[in-house]
């Protein structure tokens, strides 16, 4: 058996782990991090790409915002349609805040390059990671290395960024965890293509066929997401049905719009769920990101929760295992969660605005709540705070 030791063990390497490390040797605490994936793989996983106000200013005060400086685009706003309707929310102009287009492949990368560059320790594609005593001050993580050696990992903390299916969340037992969770009808088409944007800034668009969204990753590519049965069979949207779906349903009958179409390079289908455990703590595990919480992607949420979570742990970490002081660490899982039931309103809220259900009251519905958000104010900036982020610490 392989025997090391750490202050801090991080199961997960997407953003919530690597992000924590980071923060954690600013402290000057020290981690390892552990992953089943290849760092390719994990690199390359398509997910999101909008990043919040309060997000980018985290990684700027970090100084690891140089390329996204470079290569993100700030966008001011959303456009908003319904069947004869575009409507622009300007979150700068109603909030003064805004967000930037910058995928999480390229916040992975960034993230990756400053933890290579300060030497950090992650041991890729482990296999069997089990969490021990962590009701104890000595908590301990067994997984076997990519070599194929038993490992043990003993440390002080073990922070859980494992994501929704990582075994972190269900170390906490059950008598002392509660869960809450909705599914939907419906699942989404993700569509990755090499195509210019046809749009300045993203559209949500409600459809009667339902619901799609125009997003894109640069000048020259191109994302999109449709509204799709749940259990939907990838081979039954051969391109032409999606090209004309979006076309159909981001389609918009004034100034001759008209959707560019061109290679589609990934496409998969990704459920839809919100979920929420409760606590975030159980003795020294201290859980972060979708290990914790998740979000359907409707309100672009789940990336920049995971960055506001570890924005809060870093410094209790640091200070209960720096300072002896557990004031932040014992408040952390209720500090963190005032600000994930927020997103989860709003994820939730944005999603049965703008998904298609067949109920002809609905419809009304949601038609009313976008004529209102997009014609009032107080709607807009409603919408706009949320969307653009509360501060971290919310
Ligand atoms: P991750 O990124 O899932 O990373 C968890 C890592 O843990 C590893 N792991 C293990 N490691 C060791 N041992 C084990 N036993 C392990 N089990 C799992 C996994 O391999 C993985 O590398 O979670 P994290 O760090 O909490 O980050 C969360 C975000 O990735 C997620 O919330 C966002 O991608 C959600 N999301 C969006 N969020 C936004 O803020 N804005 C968006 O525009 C946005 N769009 C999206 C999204 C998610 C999507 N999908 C695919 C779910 C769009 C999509 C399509
Ligand atoms: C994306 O570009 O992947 C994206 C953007 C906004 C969302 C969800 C996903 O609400």
């Amino acid at each position: 058996m392989v025997r090391v030791r750490t202050q801090v063990a991080i199961i997960g390497a997407g953003p919530a782990g690597m992000l924590l490390s980071h923060l954690l040797s600013l402290e000057g605490i020290e981690s390892v991090v552990l992953e089943t994936r290849s760092e390719e793989y994990v690199a390359s996983r398509i997910r999101a790409g909008i990043l919040e106000q309060s997000t980018v200013d985290l990684l700027r005060d970090l100084g690891l915002a140089d390329r996204l400086e470079r290569e993100g685009e700030e966008h001011h706003g959303i456009h908003l349609q319904w069947p004869h309707e575009r409507r622009h929310l300007d979150f700068a102009e109603l909030i003064g805040r805004s967000v930037w287009l910058y995928g999480q492949t390229e916040v992975q990368k960034d993230l990756v390059a400053a933890r290579h560059r300060d030497g950090q320790e992650i041991h890729y594609e482990v296999s069997g990671t089990t969490l021990h005593d962590v009701e104890t001050d000595h908590p301990w993580v067994e997984y076997v290395d990519a070599a194929g050696r038993p490992c043990r990992l003993d440390a002080d903390v073990i922070a859980g960024c494992d994501g929704s299916f990582g075994p972190s969340r269900a170390t906490v037992p059950d008598g002392v965890r509660r869960r809450w969770e909705r599914s939907y009808p419906f699942s989404w088409l993700g569509v990755l293509a090499d195509v210019a944007p046809s749009t300045d800034e993203l559209i949500y668009a409600r459809h009667p066929d339902g619901f799609a969204l125009h997003s894109m990753r640069s000048r020259e590519v191109s994302r999109f997401y449709l509204q799709v049965p749940n259990e939907t069979d990838l081979a039954d949207w051969p391109e032409d049905r999606i090209w004309e779906a979006l076309a159909t349903r981001l389609g918009h009958d004034r100034d001759g719009w008209t959707l560019a179409t061109g290679p589609i390079t990934e496409k998969s289908v990704l459920p839809m769920r919100s979920f929420v455990m409760s606590p975030m703590r159980h003795g020294r595990l201290f859980l972060a990101g979708d290990a914790a919480h998740i979000v359907p992607p409707t309100g672009a949420k789940g990336l920049n929760l995971a960055v506001a979570d570890v924005a809060l742990l870093a410094p209790a970490l640091a200070a209960l295992l720096g300072k002896n002081d557990a004031t932040l660490a014992d408040a952390y899982s209720a500090t963190a969660q005032r600000r994930v039931w927020r997103c989860t309103h709003f994820s939730w809220w944005m999603t049965t605005m703008l998904h298609t259900d067949g109920d002809p009251f609905n419809h009304q519905l949601q038609v009313s709540q976008l004529d209102w958000i997009t014609s009032s104010r107080a709607g807009a900036a409603g919408l706009a705070e949320n969307y653009a982020g509360l501060p971290i610490g919310f």
